[in-house]
């Protein structure tokens, strides 16, 4: 297969990374004929950047989208051959694979493609003059005006099109403005499919841009199945734990393997966002003991390491309301209505009345933009295990069964998860008249 990319959801939070990254280092020593190379479809918040950088591992590369690129067909292992070469030395090559077009250097750098009809044209014109070949030329001297190359980043059908569209056999292949590689014809014939593994979601509106061009090979996650169609039997892992970071450590352990200590705070980092420090009500037994576990391999105080993470969590003050919101942002459609419920953490509530209305009226503009009826956001004391709710107006507001703070201001003590605390609550006060 070559290259598997692991990635996790559009919004990359710590689970989602930590996954991508602890999976890839499990599957690369399951498998090293194989790459797993874990990625990232989204942009990092503030917070989780500081965390990760923290961790001082290389944070999973962004990868805008998954579609079949150039770079996936081009052909950069041939040698190729110098323009001062006589030409007979394309003899040799040509006797080998029969290619429509060779790479020729001058002094190393990238000069030009030679193609099957230079050599050709050049054959017919000392034919038509002589009736035959008296001098072999210099591959530079039978070299027709080269067409400007294409990146190796353009998508796969824009490069079939444009060499589709040329009067060359083949063209130069660019990566960052030097030589990589070329692509002939023959590249084109069948589209390629990137190889990917899902982790901490399975449906592919979350999942990064393309997906429907690739060949999924496996899902590992915690969310409800709202999978994909794949070609093959692929691997799935999903199980309703509290962190995907405790399956993946799960997967290490059925395979005999334990994870470094690097890793296994990657994975322990994870899984303590995920299960907010073991707090949430989506935590398992099966949490608790991976988060021991994978303490005590890295040899950390695993409480103590939870607060410094919670305490890089920025404050309402220093966020920007509207970021803040979409970074954790989840739709669901419930009888024909569409809802948002946006969650951000916090290490404290007391300046919630100073920002309340700022993120109220950011909130109301997300609803909009999204088109959706009613829009939530839940902003959870991690420390204090006590929520807020801002809620834009709307008529379920007046069943929730949470004190009012202010207008569509509610007081959540113990309410932790937006999956299991409060979402059967907003669907509850949506039917309700
Ligand atoms: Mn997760």
């Amino acid at each position: 297969m070559g290259t598997i990319y692991i990635t996790g959801h559009k919004n990359p939070d710590l689970d989602s990374v930590c996954s991508a990254y602890g999976y890839a280092k499990l599957m690369n020593l399951q498998d090293p004929e194989n790459t797993y190379v874990p990625v990232r479809c989204g942009h990092l918040s503030a917070t989780t950047r500081t965390i990760l950088e923290q961790l001082d591992i290389e944070i999973p590369e962004y990868k805008r989208d998954i579609y079949p690129k150039v770079r996936d067909v081009m052909l950069s292992k041939d040698p190729g051959i110098d323009a001062d070469d006589p030409l007979t030395a394309v003899a040799a090559i040509h006797e080998a694979n029969t290619p429509s077009a060779i790479p020729v250097f001058e002094k190393n750098e990238f000069y030009g493609l030679l193609t099957v009809d230079d050599i050709t044209n050049w054959t017919m014109q000392e034919l038509s003059r002589d009736n035959k070949i008296t001098q072999i030329p210099k591959v530079r001297d039978i070299m027709t005006k080269q067409e400007p190359g294409i990146e190796g980043d353009e998508l796969f059908d824009e490069g079939k099109a444009m060499l589709q569209s040329s009067s060359k056999r083949g063209l130069a292949v660019y990566e960052d403005g030097k030589y990589a590689g070329y692509v002939t014809r023959r590249c084109f014939l069948k589209t390629p499919k990137n190889n990917v593994i899902l982790v901490d979601h399975n449906e592919s509106r979350q999942s990064i841009q393309g997906i429907e061009t690739a060949n999924i090979v496996g899902i590992i996650d915690h969310h409800r199945l709202d999978a994909i169609k794949t070609e093959h039997p692929i691997f799935i892992c999903s199980e309703p734990l509290g962190s995907t970071c405790t399956i993946v450590y799960q997967q290490f352990i059925r395979n005999n393997r334990t994870p470094d200590p690097l890793t296994a705070k990657v994975l322990l980092t994870g899984l303590i966002s995920d299960t907010l420090l073991l707090k949430s009500p989506t935590t398992t037994g099966d949490d608790s003991v991976a988060a021991h576990v994978l303490a005590s391999i890295c040899r950390i105080n695993l409480e103590e390491y939870g607060l410094s993470m919670f305490s890089c969590l920025e404050g309402l003050k220093e966020r920007d309301p509207k970021a803040a919101i979409v970074s954790d942002f989840k739709t669901y459609s419930e009888n024909g209505l569409k809802l948002g419920i946006g969650q951000c953490e916090v290490t404290t509530l007391n300046d919630l009345k100073d920002y309340a209305q700022i993120y109220a009226d950011a909130l109301e503009d997300v609803r909009t933009m999204q088109g959706l009826s009613w829009a939530v956001l839940m902003i959870t004391d991690v420390i204090h295990e006590h929520s807020a709710l801002i809620c834009t107006d709307y008529r379920g507001n007046r069943h929730l069964p949470y004190k009012t703070i202010s207008k569509n201001i509610f007081d959540m003590p113990d309410v932790m998860s937006r999956k299991k605390q409060l979402l059967p609550e907003i669907i509850h006060a949506m039917e309700e008249y």
